[in-house]
């Protein structure tokens, strides 16, 4: 395998004109690093580091311990000879149903090593859900932890192409005895067949354009769609993203909220940290707030990537500060969905560090427009991850001016070479070297993109459009609001009008009175028209396995929901 070289004379470029005119919003020119052709990332990621004398170094902590980087190659080259014996072919996928710990960087590079292509995917999903994938993959393995039985098990039947599931850990709640028989025969013990294969495996002989692993795209309408992605691509997204935007260095230990199998995890605490030699703290347990600050307290993070309504719930309860969280934290991350501004900057008071909302996506794999360190413009998306470049179009695709609403275009060395048997959406999403987002954006005075929402979520309303994100962002700037969604409704005479769902923090009670006063504090802030014309207080708001809202859920309940309650 050749060596990969780097320029290590990297100069970051930043020019004046970087992004600051008008016209197409072109990130600075980045100097070229070369990606040999034959490059099998498994090789960079993993292997390098016992050549690099980092063997004893500690590369993972899970909740069941510590392992060195010896340790994890150890591991990873196990996963791939045991996938060998078990007679998956070169280009076959395995699906990948793991809680975040030791075995899914086994699994995600023991495949990936041995050629084989492993299909990360949530671990909160329906039985059906986990049926249409298997199908859709026709992958003949499928590993799993055991608490997930209870959902794969039912989905198993019927399937034509799953030979063997290799269940991880024990605590299954019986799911496995009350499997039929002819499906029964069909579990293994992950860790016994890891057990019983060599722990030396020669890397196999992979292009660095060749398709290395999947990303289920969780698109709210339309079955999932399978983002096939190359090698190369995670080493693009940890150079450009993880070493040059977030400054990953080898000393830093990182904790994410956000689960491995999704595109933003997998980054965070996966190829980032294996990029530069650090640390990955990770838990299979619920990121809640408390468990998030119990994670940051015993282990000391130096950066902690959460998503917008992660950093709410912590910042809502008033006894939360540094001093119970981790006192090594150098900067936080946010993306999934937009960061309100007063979050930020609320955020940054009481924890002293800056959090970087930068905008990701599946099928680009990472973080492709980012706030900097020392350059934070909270309410904004920041400014172009330099390797990519973006503009705001309209809808004959021409650039539009600086301050209006346009959809988000993106090109860049990550995006992935297309949905898996999927060409209906592959060609609406991908065009040429370009990709459509499906955001609206605005790019302002500076070089800033400020989100204004998913264009199938804005709204017109009076002929003018509505951002439901702006709407959210002001009336959650209230004291009493945790957290608020907002969506279109018809009104008396059918014209559609913005209606809010509200969460308020625990202690406070929804009332016509506060109803009254949220209205009254959004017309202070933003244009008139853009104030709910409806608020309906809830407990909770309907959100995806990765934490979006599903504005869509809230469309249907509008329509059958009296005016206030
Ligand atoms: C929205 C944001 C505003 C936006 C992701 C970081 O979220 C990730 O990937 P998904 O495929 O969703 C993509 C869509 O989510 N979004 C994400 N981040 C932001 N909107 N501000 C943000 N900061 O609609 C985008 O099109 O689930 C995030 C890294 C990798 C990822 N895959």
């Amino acid at each position: 395998m050749a060596e990969l070289e780097f320029r290590l004379a990297y100069q970051d470029g930043r020019t004046a004109s970087s992004g600051e005119r008008s016209g197409e919003s072109v990130a600075p020119e980045v100097d070229p690093y070369t990606v040999p052709r034959e490059f099998n990332a498994a090789a960079h990621f993993i292997d390098r580091h016992l050549t690099e004398g980092r063997a004893e170094k500690t590369a993972l902590i899970d909740d069941a311990g510590a392992y060195s980087y010896a340790q994890i190659a150890a591991r990873v080259n196990r996963f791939g000879n045991m996938l060998h014996r078990l007679g998956v072919a070169m280009e076959q996928r395995v699906m990948v149903c793991l809680v975040d710990g030791v075995d899914f960087p086994s699994a995600f590079f023991g495949a990936i090593k041995s050629g084989v292509v492993p299909v990360p995917v949530s671990t909160l999903l329906t039985p059906a859900e986990y049926a249409y994938m298997m199908r859709d993959t026709r992958a003949p393995v499928i590993v799993a932890s055991a608490p997930l039985l209870e959902r794969l098990g039912p989905a198993l039947a019927e399937q034509p192409f799953v030979r063997a599931v290799l269940v991880a850990g024990a605590d299954d709640g019986g799911a496995i005895s009350r499997m039929p028989a002819s499906l029964r025969a069909r579990v293994r013990n992950l860790h016994q067949l890891i057990d019983e294969s060599p722990d030396s495996l020669k890397p196999a002989d992979t292009v660095a354009e060749e398709v290395a692993f999947w990303l289920y795209s969780s698109g709210s309408t339309g079955p999932p769609k399978a983002a096939a992605h190359r090698h190369e691509s995670l080493l693009h997204t940890a150079i450009l993203y993880g070493d040059r935007v977030l400054g990953i260095r080898e000393t830093d230990v990182v904790f994410s909220a956000a689960k491995m199998f999704f595109a933003y995890g997998l980054g965070n605490s996966l190829t980032f940290p294996l990029h530069v030699g650090a640390t990955a703290v990770v838990t299979a347990q619920r990121p809640t707030p408390a468990s998030v600050m119990q994670v940051m307290s015993a282990h000391g993070p130096t950066i902690f990537y959460g998503v917008p309504t992660l950093f709410a719930s912590i910042l809502a309860d008033p006894t939360a500060s540094r001093t119970q969280g981790s006192a090594r934290l150098r900067v936080c991350v946010s993306a999934g969905e937009a960061l309100p501004a007063d979050l930020g900057k609320r955020w940054r008071e009481r924890f002293g560090v800056d959090i970087l909302d930068g905008i990701g996506s599946t099928e680009i794999l990472h973080i492709f427009i980012s706030n900097r360190l020392g350059d934070v413009r909270y309410g904004t998306s920041g400014k172009p991850v330099p390797g990519y470049t973006v503009r705001v179009l309209d809808d004959h695709g021409n650039e539009v001016a600086d301050a209006d609403v346009g959809d988000l275009w993106c090109r860049g060395p990550s995006i992935c070479s297309g949905y898996w048997n999927n060409r209906a959406a592959s060609t609406r999403t991908f065009v040429g070297e370009w990709i459509r987002t499906g955001d609206k954006y605005t790019r302002e005075p500076y070089g800033y993109f400020r989100y204004v929402g998913r264009s199938d979520d804005m709204l017109k309303v009076s002929g003018m459009w509505v951002s439901p994100f702006e709407v959210e962002s002001a009336l959650a700037e209230h004291p009493a609001v945790l957290e608020a969604a907002v969506v279109g409704r018809n009104d008396a005479d059918n014209l559609i009008k913005p209606m809010a769902f509200v969460v308020l923090k625990k202690d406070k009670q929804g009332s016509p009175a506060l109803a009254d006063e949220l209205r009254a504090f959004v017309k202070q802030r933003l244009a008139p028209y853009k104030y709910p014309r409806w608020i309906v207080f809830r407990a909770q708001l309907p959100k995806t396995a990765t934490g979006k809202i599903q504005r869509f859920k809230l469309r249907d309940l509008s329509v059958n929901i009296g005016p206030e309650s």
